[in-house]
């Protein structure tokens, strides 16, 4: 039979029916699709960390590039950001910006003369779950900020304490040593104070041997009131004299030694309509008191940076917005240098974004951020009795999102992240809440690293 002259646009459809045909044959998941177009084979992930890993693949001949999907879950129904038909000219990628502890898939097309392969076999692959030993709270901040740890002079000196102490933190603040009940413990027959400086005098000793910084906590705080200042029965200015006496000394003291004091902590009244908490401070020495003792403060030491402290900065905009004209008032005069938000959380609760905000008001202000106090209740409504998985990966979020917004914060703002206490059964949570329990830290009742401990660590 001959065959007819076939011109030229007719041969050129025919091939590209041909072609068509042969691509709508081909499944998603032949490995040798096409003629001209052979899927890559993808070969096992490597370098296998935290947050990310490399994927890899065998070359395909005259591949141009490749593509690149990675999703969470095998059917590929969705996909990671960025990892959607990732076009590569190589025969590996780098896989980065993931969660830990999370199984991904990835598959792999080849592109060759413009036409491209089904997609090659899936490769899954886990995330780590744990940051290597040698990467600690200390070394993955150094330079950048401190990181804090609340301790009590008793647990000093006890070495599944201390070797935590050492290894992880860069700076201490005493839970409740250096408060006023502890150290001023009378007035003699001559009106002067009578002090107690031996836990804070330990505790500086400790952080100059192990080379830590010491936030001191705090000199002034309607909690912690000596039964001398509850039941004083002199004046008015009297009153204001010993304050000032108490404020000098302990500053005096340990001038060049304490780096920063939380001045006055809790002032604000949590009312919207009331500004000062009523206080005997308040009462004794009427509404410029916070004013006064900051002054004092800075009168007694130039050198030591002042800061106030409050719990509910991050959600309650009212009460922030009033610490915020106290901050502004306080600085006309150059009387602050830094503001404590009391980071006493819960897993879901305040919102990333009401962190968010809270922060941004702060750093607004021309003075240093320190998120102390930080602790993250996963049991406030006492729906457990242990620590559950899901629990414990919903705080290991809650922390990495704390940690990535302070660390966001511009350098020269960074002052420390202060958690409120070592391991989760020493909690003032749970005598706080009768007996409740409560999970709030970064390390367990055995001293090991808990996910909110790893949380830490990914939010750097
Ligand atoms: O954690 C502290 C707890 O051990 C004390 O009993 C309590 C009263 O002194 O103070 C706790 O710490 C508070 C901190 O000093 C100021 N912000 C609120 C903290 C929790 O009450």
């Amino acid at each position: 039979m001959k065959l007819g002259k076939i011109s030229n646009s007719a041969f050129y459809v025919m091939v590209c029916l041909t072609i068509l045909s042969f691509m709508s044959c081909s499944s998603d998941d032949d490995n040798n699709s096409l003629s001209g177009a052979v899927a890559p084979v993808a070969q096992e992930a490597s370098d296998i960390a935290l947050t990310s890993f490399r994927a890899n693949w065998n070359n395909v001949f005259r591949a141009s590039e490749y593509a690149l999907d990675v999703s969470t879950n095998s059917g590929f129904s969705s996909f990671v950001e960025g990892f959607d038909n990732l076009s590569i000219n190589q025969l590996s990628q780098s896989v980065t910006g993931l969660n830990s502890n999370t199984t991904y898939y990835y598959r792999v097309r080849a592109v060759v003369g413009g036409v491209i392969s089904g997609n090659s076999n899936t490769i899954s692959v886990e995330t780590n779950t744990e940051f290597p030993d040698d990467v600690t709270l200390k070394s993955a901040t150094e330079n950048n900020f401190f990181v804090g740890v609340a301790v009590s002079e008793a647990r000093t000196n006890i070495s599944s304490y201390d070797e935590i102490y050492t290894r992880e933190f860069s700076s201490i603040t005493a839970e409740n040593d250096m408060k006023m009940a502890s150290i001023f413990t009378g007035i003699d027959n001559t009106g002067a104070i009578i002090y107690d400086w031996s836990k804070v005098d330990a505790l500086v000793d400790y952080a100059e041997t192990n080379n830590l910084n010491v936030h001191g906590h705090t000199l002034i705080w309607h909690r912690s009131l000596p039964q001398a200042l509850e039941n004083f029965s002199g004046t008015d200015q009297e009153f204001e004299d010993l304050i000032e006496q108490y404020i000098t000394a302990v500053l005096t003291r340990y001038q060049g030694r304490i780096n920063s004091w939380d001045v006055v902590n809790e002032a604000i009244d949590d009312d919207p309509n009331i500004q000062w908490r009523d206080t005997v401070f308040l009462q004794r020495m009427g509404e410029d008191y916070v004013e006064k003792c900051f002054a004092f403060a800075r009168a007694a030491d130039p050198n030591v940076k002042l800061f106030y402290n409050d719990y509910n900065m991050t959600f309650d905009g009212t009460k922030r917005g009033k610490v915020l004209v106290m901050v502004d008032d306080l600085l006309v005069n150059d009387l602050i240098d830094g503001v404590g938000y009391q980071m006493h959380i819960d897993y879901n609760f305040p919102s990333r974004e009401q962190i968010q905000e809270a922060t941004d008001e702060i750093v607004a202000k021309d003075v240093l951020v320190h998120f102390a106090e930080l602790d993250v209740k996963v049991n406030a409504a006492n729906d457990l009795t242990e620590l559950t998985e899901e629990r414990s990966q919903a705080q290991r979020q809650r922390v990495r999102e704390v940690v990535e917004i302070f660390n966001a914060i511009p350098q020269n703002k960074k002052y420390a992240i202060t958690v409120w206490g070592l391991k989760d059964d020493d909690t003032w949570l749970i005598p706080e809440n009768n007996g409740r329990p409560e999970w709030p830290l970064l390390f367990d009742a055995s001293f090991n690293k808990k996910d909110a401990y790893q949380g830490f660590l990914e939010g750097l």
